[in-house]
């Protein structure tokens, strides 16, 4: 689906305002300084596009930002999602592969709605999103019981939550930046609360949880849920780093016990990348600060490390 495969659109998101706690917004420049870019370009091959900036956006942020429908930083949140839209939808319109590094997970808004918008536009085809998770992000505003935005992204993104006018905070979303559920997989899903869990059941919505990784293993798994998306389907891949058990990857706002391995990360990521149909890939919730404000530069640096593995692997470092 890509006319230039080997070129890499990055939009580096530095972006905490979907969630509560600040250094998430870190985390690009920790990823960018281990050195994840120059291994793409050096060793991958991957010609780069747009990596000479991490944007903050400061600029759309407003000093006063009361909340919306419970949201808290609406006004923040939709300015620069809908910035990130444009981003991403201009890297992708080119037939670039888009890699976005956040920031918390709230950007997916953006990032989702810029490649569904433009693979839309450049190949008349519907975006599927596999979205890996410890949580499944689809409160809509009145279900949430946190308002962190970062917690709603897919229920924005599949038209479960709206606004009833284009004048609302979140009404730059139309139907063109918009998923259908049934083109939409989780995996590694283990904490998601009662309210979600009825908006999957009611929606139909193929989630596989740490349970279905125990009982069927990775690798089946994964044949089962790129098969629920079928082949030829241009895929964005939305990889929350709390996925990875907290054992490799402590350093995120809401760590998990129980989650993937680093290996079953980066075999999901390999898995992707072999189907040829990745058009976009989101690593976010890497936060450097938090183990290292605890004293704990390994907790942070191996998080850092382990978003790096996932990133190559989607990209195809182990391909031989
Ligand atoms: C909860 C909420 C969430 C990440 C926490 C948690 C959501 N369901 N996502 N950490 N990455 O607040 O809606
Ligand atoms: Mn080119
Ligand atoms: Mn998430
Ligand atoms: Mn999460």
């Amino acid at each position: 689906f890509l006319s230039h495969p080997q070129d890499l659109g990055i939009v580096a998101v530095g972006f905490s305002g979907g969630q509560g706690k600040a250094g998430v917004d870190a985390a690009p420049t920790a990823l960018i300084e281990s050195g994840l870019l120059t291994q793409l370009r050096d060793e991958l091959g991957y010609r780069l596009h747009g990596h000479d900036a991490v944007h903050l956006y400061t600029d759309l942020v407003p000093a006063r930002d009361p909340p919306h429908r419970g949201m808290k930083n609406p006004r923040a949140v939709s300015a620069v999602t809908r910035r990130i839209a444009e981003q991403v939808h201009a890297q992708a319109r080119e037939g670039r592969l888009v890699l976005t590094l956040g920031g918390d997970h709230s950007i997916a808004i953006g990032t989702i709605a810029g490649s569904a918008s433009a693979v839309r536009a450049r190949l008349g085809r519907e975006l599927a999103v596999i979205w890996v998770d410890a949580h499944a992000d689809i409160n809509t505003p009145e279900t949430s019981g946190s308002g962190n935005v970062h917690g709603m992204p897919v229920a924005f993104l599949t038209g479960l939550a709206k606004e009833e006018t284009e004048e609302g905070v979140f009404g730059w979303i139309g139907d063109e930046h918009r998923i259908s559920v049934k083109k939409l997989v989780y995996i590694g899903l283990r904490d998601v609360d009662a309210a979600e869990k009825k908006i999957l059941r009611e929606n139909g919505i193929k989630a596989f949880s740490m349970f279905d990784i125990d009982r069927h293993g990775i690798g089946r798994v994964m044949e089962m849920a790129l098969a629920h998306i079928g082949s030829d389907t241009p895929i964005h891949l939305s990889f929350d780093v709390d996925a990875i058990d907290p054992m490799w990857a402590p350093s995120t706002g809401t760590p998990v016990r129980g989650g993937l391995t680093l290996r079953e990360g980066d075999f999901i990521c390999e898995s992707v990348h072999q189907t040829g149909s990745l058009v976009a890939l989101d690593l976010v919730e890497v936060n450097p600060r938090l183990e290292r404000d605890t004293g704990n530069d390994l907790g942070a640096n191996e998080t850092v490390r382990a978003g790096c593995s996932l990133v190559r692997c989607a990209l195809g470092e182990s391909l031989l």
